[in-house]
């Protein structure tokens, strides 16, 4: 996150760290964020994928503040499978979703607790006002260049742009599809960036933080009057929960 200020995994308990078995170094190596939207149901963003990780190879932590220390707070799962959307056009990020499942012996896997629990899913009509105020999540680095993520989770805050300003000439002349919401920090400052990817955009809907995007791309980080985008999510609302049921056992 870029700007924004470091946070507490309980102000943003959904937010998960997903790593990859690197064997030469041996490590578990945080590549991109998630977000928990039941038990053993993770989202993140397709891009994240395209390297086509082997789901063995694949390790999810939910419930830490700090991305490289272990808490007593914190719940790592192992990946039992995951679908990248097959309409995921790599070239220009349109539909950059993916659903992942934990792996658990008995059905159960996250525990909710303080420091872990789901979003809330959006109804798939959800408009909110423009310029509503949002918040963003992750473990991403603090600037574009910079050479590590960060190693506190941070929070940001953001706003919903118009569709009618969320235009290509703002974004380096890439193409904004309606799978696509733009958001950024009307003072130029909070937004999302490297490491961020997958993680969650949540907006308040009835006095609850709801998921309206994805971290997805963007120009840069926090370059005034540049959006970041977001994979919309509440045009996914059936292909997720569709996807879910089809793989429940
Ligand atoms: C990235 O490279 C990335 N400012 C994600 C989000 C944004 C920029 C870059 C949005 O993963």
């Amino acid at each position: 996150i870029r700007g924004g200020q470091k946070s507490d995994i309980t102000l943003q308990p959904w937010q998960a760290a997903i790593r990859v078995y690197l064997p030469r170094p041996n490590i578990y190596s945080f590549f991109c964020g998630g977000v928990l939207i039941d038990s053993c149901w993770v989202l993140s963003a397709a891009h994240c994928f395209s390297e086509g990780y082997k789901a063995e190879n694949l390790q999810v932590t939910l419930g830490r503040t700090f991305r490289l220390q272990n808490s007593s707070s914190d719940q790592i799962f192992g990946v039992e499978d995951y679908w990248v959307h097959d309409q995921y056009d790599e070239a220009t990020e349109d539909n950059d979703i993916m659903l992942l499942k934990l792996k658990s012996d008995n059905g159960i896997c996250a525990v909710y607790t303080p420091e872990v629990r789901p979003v809330c899913l959006p109804e798939p009509d959800l408009v909110l006002p423009e310029w509503t105020e949002c918040e963003i999540s992750g473990y991403g680095k603090d600037k574009e260049f910079d050479a590590e993520y960060s190693n506190q989770v941070k929070r940001g805050h953001v706003r919903l742009w118009p569709d009618s300003q969320c235009l290509p000439e703002k974004l380096s002349n890439r193409p904004v599809t309606q799978n696509m919401i733009c958001a950024g920090d009307t003072r130029g400052l909070d937004d999302a960036c490297k490491g961020d990817s997958g993680g969650p955009l949540v907006c308040p809907k009835d006095g609850r933080l709801t998921l309206l995007g994805i971290v997805s791309w963007g120009d840069g980080c926090g370059k005034k009057d540049v959006p970041g985008v977001y994979t919309r999510v509440t045009r996914y609302v059936s292909w997720i929960t569709n996807k879910m049921q089809a793989n429940s056992n």
